[in-house]
């Protein structure tokens, strides 16, 4: 059986969760519990040593420890429905997509929640390490989601995906980046081709998850 190690409040694993479920890939849950910072146990260290999640076991124990990852092994081992692209344009133009919304969405998200909040003190990035907070990442953080923001706003209107004309791993992460956004105060109520697109969106069952 593949196991998705996940927390079912944490964005990045919703990412590979959703991707799966696309898939149609079969798979257990186990919940690591970043509340209690089960992420950096002795356990968890074992199956990731870089403490993040999502991780993906796969049946011949081969673990896989990023979005990239997965989303690659998934692509590759079921290719239908494609959710990389189809043709190589199409590949690209995901791929890029991806990596925007990961750049100027995630990121920007991460450094305002992580530079703020106290409950991350000296936890400013993920992983082994720790970090102190920079408050003036904080306020950037957030000029850049609004940034961010205002770009898909735009990059959206008249389209029905992110990416070329089908859907794709870019409408996945762009979907958890506007939902996440919310812990930092932002929110896409004002753009009004985001809140279309998140409404269709919302009719995939995949998205409730
Ligand atoms: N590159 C990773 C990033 C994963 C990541 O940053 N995950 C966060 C949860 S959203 C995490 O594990 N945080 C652990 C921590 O804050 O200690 C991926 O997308 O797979």
């Amino acid at each position: 059986m593949i196991t998705l190690y996940d927390y079912s409040m944490a964005p990045s694993p919703r990412r590979a969760r959703i991707f799966l479920a696309e898939k149609g890939i079969t798979h257990e849950t186990v919940q690591i519990d970043m509340r209690k910072a089960q992420q950096m146990g002795e356990d968890y260290r074992a199956i990731n040593p870089d403490c993040t999640l999502p991780a993906l076991r796969l049946e011949d124990g081969h673990i896989l420890t990023d979005n990239a990852a997965i989303t690659a092994w998934a692509e590759a081992s079921y290719p239908n429905p494609p959710l990389l692209g189809n043709t190589p344009l199409e590949k690209a133009e995901v791929a890029s997509w991806n990596a925007k919304i990961e750049q100027s969405g995630f990121m920007a998200i991460a450094e305002a929640l992580r530079n703020s909040n106290p409950a991350m003190k000296d936890r400013a990035l993920p992983g082994v390490h720790n970090f102190a907070q920079i408050p003036e990442l904080a306020q950037r953080g957030k000029e850049r989601l609004n940034i961010f923001m205002d770009m898909l706003n735009a990059h959206i209107e008249g389209r029905e995906f992110v990416a070329g004309n089908a859907f794709s791993l870019a409408d996945i992460s762009a979907v958890i980046a506007v939902d996440f956004a919310k812990v930092v105060g932002v929110t896409p109520a004002d753009h009004a081709h985001i809140v279309a697109w998140r409404a269709r969106m919302a009719q995939r069952p995949s998205f409730s998850l």
